[in-house]
């Protein structure tokens, strides 16, 4: 946490802090989702009084997409709109925009962009807008999961040419193969992240 130095170019982009990763009770309960809370808030609260942008995304699915197991995905039915697990966590301190991804039945692993699982095709959200907005050159990544969303975004924040960290004390992986939060860390770093 102490790492990580906010100021008015920065970003702080929230992944996906919702109820069915970051509650033990939700249906894709990633491990230690719940025990980051804080660590996030805390992100929040030195991004917010340096004049950085905090800005959240929420996975925001309907209820049948092929990205659900049912439907020929990975995933268990989670993050369905309008549920509440779909829902913020609770404890999460929300000041700043936040964008849905998925919306459409597209995967929405990365917050910058949604493909849609069945023509490939690639749509954008209004994260890279938000961004721009601000004037923010800098981009922090923190939430759920690491080797999934946290991980998409931060590839994307790269490719949109910003530099881009993931503290990985606010972040956790759902692991779907043993090794993919390692993979991931490596793949981040290759890609030019600071990962620590
Ligand atoms: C996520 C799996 C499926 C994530 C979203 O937020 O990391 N993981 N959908
Ligand atoms: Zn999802």
């Amino acid at each position: 946490m102490a790492e990580t130095a906010y100021g008015p170019t920065s970003a702080l982009v929230v992944v996906d802090v919702q109820n069915d990763f970051a509650d033990p009770a939700g249906s894709l309960y990633v491990a230690g989702g719940d025990e980051i809370v804080p660590v996030i808030n805390d992100h929040i609260a030195a991004a917010t009084a340096a004049g950085a942008l905090v800005v959240y995304t929420q996975d925001w699915h309907p209820e049948v997409t092929p990205h659900f197991a049912d439907h020929g995905g990975v995933w268990p039915v989670h993050c369905v709109r309008d549920t509440w697990g779909a829902e913020l966590h609770p404890d999460l301190t929300v000041g700043g925009p936040v964008i849905r991804k998925g919306t459409n039945g597209e995967d929405g692993y990365s917050g910058f962009t949604m493909r849609d699982p069945e023509t490939g095709e690639e749509t954008t959200t209004g994260l890279e807008a938000e961004i721009v907005a601000h004037g923010a050159t800098e981009v922090v990544v923190v939430g759920l999961a690491f080797d999934v969303c946290v991980k998409a975004t931060a590839l994307d924040s790269l490719a949109n040419g910003h530099r881009t960290s993931v503290p990985l004390e606010a972040s956790r992986s759902v692991q779907l193969q043993p090794g993919d939060s390692e993979r991931a860390a490596i793949e981040l770093t290759r890609a030019g992240a600071v990962v620590a």
